[in-house]
């Protein structure tokens, strides 16, 4: 695996842009996407949108939201200090937050890795955006980008395709998906999808490509959306094709699934700094 880059090639990398909410317990959010272009040694500012804390005991979740004017003063001084060489999108916790995100994505301009993942649901949690939110997404967001990784129930929810639990289902998602304008789409099938197997779905208007891996079965996979979006912005920031950063990013979660650090009994994060051998 070529996630390291040497010095040279990493001097010529601009930071990145991660737009996301926290995790308090460090699993997913800007946690795990600042672990992860780490580990590639690209750096990145962040702007915060939310505070996403999990009680792991009942999985009620509680989500403080930054306010416009919070959010307008990272935008200001993000503006200032340049542009960026890759912007990765995670949780936009409510529709204000959506707008002005998307006014700032639109200066930034289309010539640079833009990866939405769009985080309408929080695993089993029960938080759901709302219609208004996801009507924003298909409109506003998912055009500009160039690649975007909704997990099962968020394909589900942005393609009107409910239940997706066939690979056939999952192709006609992914071609409703790709209409709404984004060059690109990956559905992770996760550990929700039938079957022995993790099977993920690209598509780019041309061809589709299945990445299957079988699944693990471990609980250390808090963070597994978020650091496979964040890979995937890493490797096209280092010139990779879309196919080959999907693939790529996707052995690289695995790795980080399968080095994860459980923190209680059936609960843990995956891990980015797992040693290249492992
Ligand atoms: O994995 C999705 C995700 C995104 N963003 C934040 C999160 C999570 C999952 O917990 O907390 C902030």
């Amino acid at each position: 695996m070529d996630q390291l880059l040497r010095r040279e090639k990493r001097n010529n990398v601009k930071p990145a842009l991660i737009i996301a909410g926290s995790d308090t317990l460090s699993g997913g959010g800007l946690q795990a996407d600042v672990r992860t272009f780490q580990r590639f040694g690209i750096t990145s500012h962040q702007l915060l949108t939310c505070i996403v804390t999990m009680n792991p005991q009942n999985e009620h979740i509680s989500i403080f939201e930054l306010s416009e004017k919070e959010i307008s003063t990272q935008l200001g001084i993000l503006k200032t200090v340049g542009t960026y060489g890759g912007v990765k999108v995670g949780m936009l916790a409510n529709l204000k937050v959506a707008h002005l995100i998307k006014d700032f994505l639109k200066t930034e301009g289309s010539d640079k890795p833009l990866v939405i993942d769009p985080v309408l649901a929080l695993k089993e949690s029960g938080f759901e955006t709302s219609e208004t939110i996801i009507q924003f997404f298909k409109d506003e967001l998912i055009p500009l980008a160039t690649i975007i990784t909704p997990n099962l129930h968020e394909a589900e929810l942005l393609s009107g395709i409910s239940p997706i639990d066939t690979v056939a289902k999952m192709k006609e998602a992914a071609c409703r998906l790709k209409e709404l304008g984004t060059k690109s789409v990956v559905i992770k099938g996760g550990l929700r999808f039938p079957g022995i197997e993790a099977v993920d779905l690209f598509y780019d208007g041309t061809e589709f490509l299945e990445f299957r891996e079988s699944k693990l079965a471990t609980s250390t996979n808090n963070g597994a959306g978020c650091t496979f979006a964040s890979a995937i912005t890493c490797y096209l920031m280092m010139g990779h094709s879309l196919p080959d950063s999907v693939k790529q990013a996707k052995a690289f979660v695995y790795l980080a699934i399968e080095n994860g650090i459980a923190f209680l009994p059936n609960l843990g994060n995956v891990w980015q700094g797992f040693r290249e051998s492992e």
